[in-house]
């Protein structure tokens, strides 16, 4: 794990308990040894760290953007406090999310805050493992005339679709059709390093280890 922003990332989230290790039902009814919950940083200050590990890996990255997206509803609090600490770093960038359902009444429509059309967009977003959520925020930014520009999530959990069929991340799926970056402040292989250097996580990484062989990609 070379980057610090990863394993920063990786201590905040069990800190703040936004990844456990147990047993839960994906989306996808996968049925998993751990779980991100983005939900958990639910406070200004670990926003604010957080957003510091998005930022720092977009740094790292070098993706040239022109506006932050949040898709709603969590990626709506990740992108503005990324947006607040790019300012903080002297960059001001704008900022847009959506609604999930659509107004008809006063502003109407289901995009708030800065306009799409034309501009380069970085969609924030916490956690891909099919890529539904991303396919989505992509469409919408295609409809509003924007140009998607790359995708940054904390967490890339690596999980093939179809493991039978294909090993390679939904992240890389979605990289590949749309010829976009997808940047993750941390990976399931990060995780499992991290994991390995700490006594403490033997089994939840054993656990790890033989969900990424049932799901994983290669
Ligand atoms: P995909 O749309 O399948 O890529 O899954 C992303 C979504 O799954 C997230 O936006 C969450 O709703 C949910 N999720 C998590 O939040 N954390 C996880 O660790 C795993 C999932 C999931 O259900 O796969």
């Amino acid at each position: 794990m070379s980057s610090s922003h990863r394993s920063r990332f990786l201590q905040l989230a069990l800190r703040a308990d936004a990844l456990r290790f147990g047993d839960f039902t994906l989306k996808s009814g996968r049925q998993s040894p751990y779980f991100f919950n983005a939900g958990l940083f639910n406070s200004g200050a670990l926003l604010a760290e957080l957003a510091g590990c998005y930022a720092d890996a977009i740094a790292a990255h070098g993706v040239a953007f022109d506006l932050l997206f949040g898709p709603a509803y969590k990626g709506i609090p990740l992108a503005t406090a990324v947006a607040c600490e790019f300012a903080r770093r002297g960059h001001d960038l704008p900022l847009a999310f959506n609604r999930k359902e659509a107004k008809a009444h006063g502003e109407g429509g289901t995009l708030i805050g800065a306009p799409l059309a034309g501009r380069r967009v970085l969609i924030v977003d916490d956690v891909i493992t099919a890529g539904t959520a991303i396919r989505e925020a992509l469409a919408i930014i295609r409809e509003a005339g924007g140009m998607a520009a790359g995708i940054v999530i904390a967490l890339d959990r690596q999980e093939a679709v179809d493991p039978a069929r294909s090993r390679r991340s939904a992240a890389q799926t979605v990289a590949d059709e749309h010829g976009l970056p997808v940047i993750a402040v941390a990976t399931l292989t990060d995780l499992l390093d991290f994991a390995g250097s700490d006594a403490g996580l033997v089994a939840q990484r054993e656990r790890l280890l033989a969900y990424r062989a049932a799901y994983g990609s290669e």
